[in-house]
């Protein structure tokens, strides 16, 4: 059986279609625009798997992530797509100027709908540090400046399969992977 995975985000594409293919689960990328609702994360992917398994008559995926900065209570969090559009990296860095503590997490919520069933979330968070400056340039928004937790490189060091090793993405993403599988048995 086949999901769409609908995001306007080609880094988290490529990241979920190394999980998908792992396990070979069919997924096809879409990238239809629709309203997102004001919320958490996982209301907002519930939320928008519903809408979308509805509107396309079909098995969807989607996924909201977001960076959370300790010291900022949180900030960026469930807005961190337009803070990176616009102060982005070099911003947050300036915010986080003088503060010691940079403790952060970056958290994934995938959101899985079929048409007339209840969403479903799998969740997946990555502890970690803010850096002092950009370093790598290999993942993608927020990348250069976090270090993941016992890691001397930020995620935008680590090559793809390194990331999505420990990532919030590859831990979402893995856990759903692990529920369909169950479910495509019975
Ligand atoms: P869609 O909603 O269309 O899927 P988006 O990019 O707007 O794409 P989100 O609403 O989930 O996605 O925004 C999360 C933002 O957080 C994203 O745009 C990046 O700026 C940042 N982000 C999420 N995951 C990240 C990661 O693995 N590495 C670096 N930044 C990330
Ligand atoms: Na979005």
């Amino acid at each position: 059986k086949k999901v769409i995975f609908i995001t306007s985000n080609l880094h988290k594409v490529s990241e979920a279609r190394k999980i998908f293919e792992e396990n070979n689960i069919e997924m096809e990328h879409r990238n239809v625009k629709y309203y997102e609702i004001q919320g958490s994360l996982e209301e907002v992917a519930s939320h928008a798997a519903k809408k979308l398994a509805e509107k396309l008559n079909h098995p969807v995926i989607v996924e909201d992530a977001g960076l959370f900065i300790k010291a900022l209570n949180g900030f960026p969090g469930p807005y961190s797509s337009y803070v990176q559009k616009t102060i982005g990296n070099k911003g947050i860095l300036k915010l986080m100027e003088n503060i010691e503590d940079r403790q952060a997490e970056f958290k994934s919520v995938v959101g899985y709908c079929e048409p007339g069933s209840k969403p479903k979330i799998f969740v997946g968070v990555v502890k970690g540090n803010i850096s002092t400056e950009e370093i790598g340039d290999k993942g993608f928004a927020f990348d250069p400046i976090f270090y993941p937790e016992g890691y001397k490189k930020t995620f935008g060091e680590l090559d793809p399969e390194e990331k999505n090793r420990i990532s919030h993405r590859g831990k979402s993403f893995r856990k759903f992977v692990s529920w369909f599988k169950k479910q495509q048995k019975v």
